[in-house]
């Protein structure tokens, strides 16, 4: 050990340099000391590890700065919860950040080592499923770029979102090993580890024991969780903040008792499980996973992130009264909701907080974000499971339950519906602890992630809990890092911004807004298009450099590429597609818009409708593709393995992004940000953040259809007869008789007799009742592309007016109306 004085007199090393002869002369050093290798012998891996490790010495002076920063200001802290982190590749983004991008692209230069290919080579880090978690990356950095001292907390996940592969056009889940060649950008903090516990017996204490009061919990399963931290580079690198994420380790890593006496499996037993934890992502979106290994991740990362936030509290201010005033915790869907009564536990029955008190300050502390108002998709576990797991925390549940349900009852005059409906557990059937309504009452916030999103939050979901706490739910409309997604993914773009309105927009994204002037300049126009045809040239070479299929960069460039689900509607577009098809070839005379329309995105391994889905993309694909009568007019592709990577290629190349979701089932959406801000045209649904979009680049830059939210409800509850309505449409029938008869799928002429019978007997998307309205929409697009200057024109306005749409703006609303911190 070092004594404290002796710690005061050490010196800290010299601040790195960032001229381009000192990062190539440091880059040699580290090929040489750090991997040893020789560089006449290098390989590309040893170069982006070199690299990395080059601009992490950077990236820590920047880190070690802010963390003292925090520290000597006592600012208050965020801590940002989430099972899901979809972060991508971190070297280009840490590079940008810090302004060394032409430093270190010259220094590798200088080496014969080119900068783009050696980044490509960073695996990304997929440790989330889609949009919630991509979010969460957009706010980690947007949190560092506003200057707001906050963590991240998640789990390490060994395996991320599986790899997407094709198979005869049918999707094959691989596992994916992002750190199995190692991981430069993190370090393990061997010092910040917590004992986590599950199951055994919980003992009062005293003559009278109550739940409520002081208890002992005896777990009957324990393991440890160690902490790997990674720095989160913000906007000129004004702060570092850090995501640390949690793994699992056993106790004891064999059993000596059992190894000794011969039992050598048995005695891995606690290791095999410890390290099972935090092995795989699940990888569904939207519906809730619901085995017990989730519960324990769930429970896991939140006792640790728990015990880490009040072991530094306790450390700086020596007293837990003081804990809503130095620190928030952003609760990120349901997922962290166990935390609630986590909180609650370590509050009362270790550090001895009465259960009033330990309720304030635990209510004061959490807010909770909703992201989906699917019912099936509100997290819930059985009684019994959460009991046997977590035996503590169901006496909490229940006891913050009789709090909330008495005060319900007796001073607000709720009657029985209304009691059912807010208590945390689900009496219906099996007993089931609801996380969403746990989560609602332990929060001071609650929040939507767009005004449509919001506002059907209080009338559907939480519609008695609304009326219990009026005052709680809140708005805060997403947002996307413009960084990442238009200085880093569209360098082409980036510039001609800068040449036309300066640089301010580099700070404040709707400075954007001075592109306005520009939309009639017809100079600009040709600029513009000439930066989107180069970027749609990219994407072209990557087709047909991965897929062998031969695009024409000068057609419209149709893209969707989300999640595989029914309620994004997929279907509705390959259907369109198949009725264009159709038309096509009956009026070969017709002046066609030739497309290219791209599909990409994951279906979850069990969800066997999206799973067929993305087989009739292939199987159309093929059809179309191959058919000499369209005459290249129209191509389908559906590119494998969607990633935050690939996206960075798609978003810039699009002309047209489809949201064109069920009106009411998309929260928000942020792919139709990024697709508007990089200069598409949006065809798309009045759902989630469509609405604000809209409100924003102005009605005649963006084609609208289909039924509102009120009408889908409406017509739901009316009985929606999808039938006499295919009936009626030609185009429709004839696309869906094409699908049923197997004309796609002559191998198997009844692959898709199950997908179609869904549309005719209840259509619970609403894809037939919008078919005609969609098909009218992109035949309104097809109006518009012809005129090429005004098409311009109208994509100029979509990227001028979506500054608003920045996360730095979605998190300066958290910051100052939820967390009250930062600057
Ligand atoms: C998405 N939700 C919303 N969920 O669908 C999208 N769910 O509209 C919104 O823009 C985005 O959140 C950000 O707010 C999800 O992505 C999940 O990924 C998920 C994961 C596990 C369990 C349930």
């Amino acid at each position: 050990m070092i004594s404290k004085s002796a710690l005061a007199d050490l010196p800290s090393p010299a601040p790195r340099s960032a001229d381009p002869d000192a990062l190539a002369a440091e880059i040699i050093e580290r090929l040489t000391y750090s991997i040893g290798k020789d560089a006449k012998v290098a390989k590309p891996h040893d170069w982006l590890t070199a690299t990395i490790l080059v601009i992490r010495d950077r990236v820590i002076d920047r880190w070690m700065e802010s963390t003292r920063q925090t520290y000597d200001t006592g600012g208050k802290r965020v801590y940002y919860l989430s099972l899901e982190f979809l972060i991508g590749r971190l070297t280009r983004d840490a590079v940008s950040n810090l302004g060394m991008l032409d430093e270190v692209r010259a220094a590798l230069g200088s080496l014969g080592v080119d900068f783009d290919a050696v980044t490509s080579l960073e695996p990304d880090a997929a440790l989330g499923n889609g949009g919630l978690g991509r979010l969460a990356a957009c706010f980690m950095e947007s949190m560092a770029t506003v200057d707001v001292p906050a963590f991240g907390y998640g789990i390490r996940y060994v395996h991320g979102l599986f790899r997407q592969q094709m198979s005869d056009g049918w999707q094959v889940e691989l596992p994916e090993t992002w750190l199995a060649n190692g991981n430069a950008w993190e370090f393990q903090r061997r010092e910040s580890a917590y004992e986590i516990g599950f199951g055994g017996s919980v003992d009062g204490i005293g003559a009278n024991p109550a739940e409520t009061q002081r208890c002992v919990w005896k777990p009957q399963e324990r393991m440890v969780a160690v902490a790997y931290d990674t720095p989160v580079v913000g906007w000129r690198a004004k702060r570092v903040n850090t995501l640390r994420l949690w793994t699992a380790q056993p106790i004891d890593p064999i059993l000596l008792d059992a190894f000794n006496a011969g039992d050598h499996i048995g005695a891995l037993r606690e290791s095999n499980k410890a390290e099972a934890l935090a092995r795989v992502l699940y990888p569904a979106d939207q519906t809730p996973a619901g085995q017990e290994l989730r519960l324990r991740q769930e429970y896991f990362f939140s006792s640790a992130s728990l015990q880490d936030i009040l072991r530094r509290h306790l450390q700086e201010y020596g007293d837990l009264r003081s804990l809503p005033d130095k620190v928030a915790i952003q609760l990120n869907d349901t997922h962290p909701a166990i935390s609630v009564a986590e909180l609650m536990r370590l509050l009362i029955d270790i550090h001895r907080f009465g259960f009033d008190a330990a309720w304030e300050i635990t209510r004061k502390t959490f807010s909770y974000t909703n992201h989906t108002l699917l019912p099936e998709a509100l997290e819930s576990w059985p009684v019994p499971l959460f009991e046997r797991l977590l035996p503590r925390h169901m006496q909490l549940v229940y006891a913050i339950n009789a709090k909330i349900l008495r005060n319900a009852r007796l001073e607000r005059g709720f009657d029985e519906d209304q009691i059912r409906s807010v208590s945390l557990i689900d009496e219906g059937g099996d007993r089931r602890v609801r996380m969403g309504n746990l989560a609602f009452v332990g929060s001071h916030s609650i929040n939507g992630v767009s005004a449509l999103h919001t506002d059907l939050m209080k009338q559907t979901v939480f519609s008695d809990l609304h009326g219990l706490y009026p005052d709680r739910i809140n708005n805060k409309t997403n947002g996307i890092t413009p960084r990442r997604w238009l200085m880093q993914c569209n360098p082409g773009l980036f510039s001609l911004i800068r040449d036309a309105i300066g640089d301010e927009f580099m700070d404040n994204t709707e400075a954007l807004s001075a592109l306005d002037a520009f939309a009639g300049d017809s100079e600009f126009c040709a600029r513009f298009a000439a930066v989107k045809r180069d970027n749609k040239v990219r994407l072209a070479n990557l087709v047909a450099r991965r897929m062998g299929i031969k695009l024409d960069p000068s057609a419209m460039f149709d893209i969707q590429i989300k999640r595989i689900h029914e309620y994004k509607r997929q279907l509705l577009n390959i259907i369109e597609a198949i009725a264009l098809y159709d038309q096509i070839r009956s009026h070969p005379e017709r002046d066609w818009v030739p497309r290219v329309k791209f599909l990409a995105g994951k279906a979850a391994p069990s969800y066997h409708n999206a799973k067929y889905i993305i087989k009739l993309a292939n199987d159309v694909a093929r059809v179309i593709n191959n058919d000499p009568a369209v005459r290249g007019l129209l191509k389908i592709a559906f590119l494998p393995n969607y990633n935050v990577s690939l996206a960075e290629i798609m978003v810039p190349a699009a002309d047209l992004s489809e949201q064109i979701s069920t009106a009411g089932m998309e929260a928000s959406g942020t792919g139709n940000m990024k697709f508007a801000l990089n200069g598409a045209l949006t065809i798309g649904t009045l759902d989630g953040a469509n609405v604000e979009i809209q409100e924003h680049v102005g009605k005649d830059n963006i084609i609208i259809f289909g039924m509102t939210a009120e009408e889908v409800a409406e017509r739901r509850e009316n009985g929606h007869e999808p039938r006499p309505i295919i009936e009626a449409s030609r185009e429709l029938s004839q696309a869906l008789t094409a699908i049923a008869s197997g004309v796609f799928s002559p191998d198997d002429r009844d692959r898709y007799a199950g997908l179609v019978a869904g549309l005719y007997d209840h259509d619970w998307f609403m894809v037939a009742a919008d078919f005609e309205a969609y098909a009218d929409a992109q035949r309104r697009v097809d109006a518009l592309w012809v005129d090429e200057e005004a098409w311009y024109s109208r994509t100029i306005l979509n990227t001028s007016r979506m500054g608003w749409f920045s996360s730095d703006r979605t998190i300066r609303q958290y910051a100052k109306e939820i967390w009250k911190a930062g600057p």
